[in-house]
């Protein structure tokens, strides 16, 4: 139908006055269609990032420098059980916004989620995945925060960056939650040592030449002997990290809340490899 045709047709249906208004929006229109396929072209230039299909998909956070975070805020040292607990307070909340989490692992100031290998969530594209985890992560961590530090506040917005690991295999899957807890007890020994020393008044630059080149036996006999210190009974959150599942559907109804499914938080799995770590794909 031609344009006057149209307004003829509006003019007898509804009148001069609505007529002329109907006519106005369909102009209006008529031009933003025009405008919008003008620029549309631009679109070609975002790049498509979706995850490959029927692989794992690792989202992990880690705080920016958090270093200077924990000197700003007084963290205890080596760690603060008040900080772990908001991280992991910040990834329950994560998990709840995101049902497709099947996993979450996390110490020091990071967190690794699992999502189910046939998570279809934002169509799997990387960038969307990253930037809402990261930024309800952060979110959580800042809203929650006076729970955790109530007599400290917070002096600054902290940042998470986030980035996403395809793994093809359940047993590439394991080695890389193999490979994050190792890196927990690694720097957890070495932090624990470290500071035993320094609070025991050596300068941090001696702690650091006397732990240099040592192994694992030699920390461990170095708390042992000076400072009467067993390592494995250190607690395990702080060893080991934690790992968060959702709990059965049995646990769940037994629960209070039983219109909700609960996360459990577990800080005694171990992830290091067992023989049968690459059967499991
Ligand atoms: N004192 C203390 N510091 C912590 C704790 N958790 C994390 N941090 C700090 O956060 C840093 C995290 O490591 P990394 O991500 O490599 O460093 P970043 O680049 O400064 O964030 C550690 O080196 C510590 O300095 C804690 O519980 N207590
Ligand atoms: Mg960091």
């Amino acid at each position: 139908m031609s344009k006057v045709a149209v307004f003829a047709r509006l003019l007898s249906d509804y009148g001069v006055a609505r007529g002329a208004g109907c006519l106005r929006r369909y102009f209006v229109s008529v031009g933003r269609v025009m405008a919008n396929s003008k620029y549309e072209y631009v679109r070609k230039f975002e790049q498509s990032d979706t995850c490959l299909p029927n692989t794992w998909i690792v989202v992990r956070l880690d705080g920016k420098c958090f270093h200077r975070f924990s000197e700003s805020h007084g963290f205890e040292k080596p760690n603060d059980l008040r900080c772990l607990s908001l991280m992991t307070n910040s990834a329950q909340c994560v998990m709840k916004e995101f049902s497709d989490i099947v996993l979450a692992y996390g110490q020091s100031d990071e967190y690794s989620f699992v999502l189910r290998r046939d998570t279809t969530l934002y169509s799997r594209r990387a960038s969307k995945l990253i930037s809402t985890m990261s930024s309800h992560f952060a979110s959580s961590f800042v809203f929650h925060w006076s729970k955790f530090f109530p007599i400290s506040p917070l002096l600054y917005p902290p940042t998470f960056d986030g980035r996403v690991v395809l793994y093809p295999t359940s047993a590439n899957l394991r080695d890389y939650l193999s490979w994050r807890q190792a890196d927990c007890h690694i720097n957890n020994l070495y932090n624990t040592c470290f500071w035993a020393l320094v609070h025991d008044g050596m300068t941090n630059t001696d702690a650091v030449k006397q732990l240099k080149g040592t192994l694992s036996s030699d920390k461990n006999e170095l708390l042992f002997s000076r400072f009467n210190i067993n390592y494995n009974n250190i607690p395990p959150v702080y060893r080991k990290g934690t790992t968060l599942i959702w709990s059965s559907q049995k646990e769940t109804v037994r629960s209070k809340d039983c219109s909700r499914r609960a996360i459990r938080s577990r800080h005694d799995k171990d992830m290091l490899p067992g023989k049968d770590s690459r059967e499991c794909n």
